[in-house]
């Protein structure tokens, strides 16, 4: 017999439709998030409208009212900034859309405008990235550093910075001689390198906020005639594999892991809130590091 109500006259339940709305295609991480996320909507049955923001928020704005619109069963977005996020998160509550944060978080009061925000611990990688030049640097009486800051006003870039000064503000011998937005892109961390390099001729590291901007420092720093890892160290976080493969090489010294693979998690949140079950407020991804020895190791088998 077919009973199904509602159906499209598959005979099945209606599929669970999930709108996401992507920061862009920034950098290698994220071009692995969004295959994460169209990956396991498909495996998990689930219908995914998606669309592109160009890591601009007033289209990630825009994508989510087409999504309150067309009355998706649950919206997703990875925020490109922290802020002005009230009013359209609002707007989906009213509409009695829930909303899912995943990978990057929204500074609103509320926390009733979303249902959890699943993702990395950014203020954590910061930390590892300090714990790791603290070390490195164990000898030095003084550390010049520049920092390749990510998107200006977005969670990474402001928790990987937070994480980072905490640590390394107990040792005055450390100081960030410049700290520039290169935007979590290749061009644009080779870009701030080369004016870097012309008014800071002699730092000694690089601390990058993610892989794509410590690549393009490598052209950079290659292009000065300085050779990476050696005359000016970095350390970066993602761990893509054109990260690790520089890791490999001995281009970049150390890399903390963030991982993009949160589709999996994603869907899973997906079908209990549409189950009305509860969820976590707050869903943490695990990670680990990286030195050149282990990227060689895991190499072979990365994922992405
Ligand atoms: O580290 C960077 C990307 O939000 C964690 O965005 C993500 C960051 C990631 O562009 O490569």
């Amino acid at each position: 017999v077919d009973s199904a109500p509602g159906g499209s006259g598959g005979g099945g339940d209606a599929k669970i439709v999930l709108g996401f709305a992507q920061v862009g295609a920034e950098s290698g991480w994220r071009t692995a998030n969004t295959k994460s996320v169209q990956d396991a909507a498909k495996d998990a049955g689930i219908d995914l409208k998606f669309s592109d923001a160009q890591q601009k928020q007033e289209n990630q704005i825009k994508a989510i009212r087409s999504y309150i619109q067309q009355k998706v069963d649950v919206i997703a977005f990875s925020p490109v900034v922290e802020s002005g996020w009230d009013t359209v998160l609002k707007e989906a509550k009213t509409a009695n859309i829930p909303v899912v944060l995943t990978d990057r978080a929204v500074d609103s009061a509320d926390d009733s405008l979303y249902v959890t925000f699943l993702g990395s611990d950014f203020v954590a990688e910061g930390k590892k990235a300090g714990d790791w030049v603290v070390k490195e640097f164990a000898d030095a009486s003084t550390v010049k550093i520049a920092q390749l800051e990510g998107t200006t006003g977005s969670a990474p870039a402001i928790d990987r910075a937070e994480g980072f000064a905490d640590v390394i503000k107990a040792d005055p011998k450390f100081t960030i001689v410049a700290s520039q937005t290169g935007d979590f892109t290749r061009a644009g961390g080779k870009q701030v390198t080369e004016a870097l390099l012309k008014s800071n001729p002699d730092i000694n590291l690089i601390y990058a906020h993610n892989d794509d901007m410590g690549l393009g420092a490598i052209e950079a720093i290659e292009a000065a005639g300085k050779v990476p890892g050696q005359d000016i160290k970095l350390v970066t976080v993602d761990a893509v594999k054109d990260g690790m493969t520089a890791l490999s090489e001995g281009k970049i010294n150390f890399i903390v892991e963030c991982s993009p693979l949160l589709g999996p998690q994603l869907m899973d949140v997906v079908k209990k809130v549409k189950a009305g079950e509860s969820v976590e407020k707050r869903i943490l991804t695990e990670e680990t590091t990286f030195t050149p020895e282990q990227a060689k190791e895991a190499l072979p088998s990365r994922q992405y």
